[in-house]
């Protein structure tokens, strides 16, 4: 096997098979096997485009309101000639899209939001696409727990590959051939002190989240927020603890970030490394898809910073 030849050092005894040849080591079955290709892929694809793309405005608005900006147009484009050159995969939900479109019989649907945090290319912060991945005719009414696959594509200084299938995270970088080489096929998150807190506007109406920033600040955790929620949990899978946060208060009472493109799948892969996930009360991957556009509150990362925000919330 290929040893790769990355921008950077990694050990070669890792760094060995390419993420297909991973797949196929774990047992992947062709039809996964062939979806998880196709969205690899599309991450290639965009993270080329990030490069060099138009970082204008596209001139329309997603279904959240949202204006949209090239590459949201873009990386919603790449993704779905990928997905729809596959003839498994049946069924698209994006967070660019006003509704779920069935593409072909296949059994699988693919959502995703194509380019979380887009506007923070504008300022050179990294950015990433979460796809979740679920064997369904429609997404209205699933939840996390039926998710058989998630992946986060990560665009920084190096692109990277988050991914779980149910049994662990396993992570992989580009290198310089271009391929997705296997860097680690065991992330594990305990417990340390690093926070990532979101939507800190909130402390201003709730006594509950003042009082649980205060307990992160006061016990001196180390600040990791940059306004990308893809790097900053992937930094907590990657660093192997931590808390990411995002309340709901009185403007918006679910908060800002969607249930069924962000907050699921990336809460799956949380779980996968022994992490947990709540909305405050309830397990995110126990939250039934009311809507595309549903929003919730998050609490991501190490199980005991979450039990922490379930006892401060509750
Ligand atoms: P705020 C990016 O727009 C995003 O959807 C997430 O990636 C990120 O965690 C959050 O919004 C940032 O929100 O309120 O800090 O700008």
């Amino acid at each position: 096997m290929g040893i790769c030849k990355p921008y950077f050092r990694l050990n070669p005894l890792v760094c060995m098979k390419t993420f297909c040849e991973y797949l196929k080591s774990v047992g992947v079955d062709d039809e996964l096997f062939a979806i998880l290709g196709s969205l690899k892929d599309a991450t290639k694809r965009i993270a080329d485009h990030i490069v060099t793309a138009d970082r204008g405005k596209a001139g329309s608005m997603n279904i959240f309101g949202e204006e949209q900006l090239e590459l949201d147009v873009l990386s919603d484009k790449i993704i779905q000639e990928e997905c729809g050159e596959n003839p498994y995969v049946g069924l698209l939900a994006s967070e660019e899209l006003p509704d779920e479109i069935k593409i072909s019989d296949g059994e699988y649907g693919v959502c995703y939001d194509p380019l979380d945090g887009s506007s923070l290319v504008d300022v050179n912060l990294a950015v990433g696409s979460i796809f979740g991945i679920y064997k369904t005719g429609s997404f209205i009414g699933v939840k996390g727990t039926d998710m058989i696959a998630a992946m986060a594509s990560v665009y920084g200084p190096r692109t990277t590959i988050t991914l779980t299938i149910g049994d662990g995270v396993a992570e992989f970088v580009r290198c310089e051939d271009g391929d997705f080489k296997l860097q680690n096929d065991s992330i594990k998150v305990g417990e340390g002190k690093m926070f990532a807190p979101g939507n800190l506007r909130a402390c201003a109406y709730r006594d509950d989240y003042m009082k649980l920033t205060e307990y992160w600040i006061r016990e001196e955790y180390v600040l990791r927020y940059s306004g990308g929620m893809v790097p900053d949990v992937n930094q907590i899978l990657l660093k192997g603890k931590g808390i990411f946060s995002y309340p709901g208060y009185e403007k918006a009472p679910d908060g800002k970030l969607r249930l069924l493109f962000e907050c699921a799948p990336l809460s799956f892969i949380m779980e996968q490394a022994g992490g947990a996930s709540t909305d405050g009360k309830v397990r995110i991957l126990e939250k039934e898809v009311e809507s595309l556009d549903q929003r919730t509150p998050i609490y991501i990362g190490s199980k005991e910073e979450v039990n922490r925000c379930e006892e401060y919330l509750a």
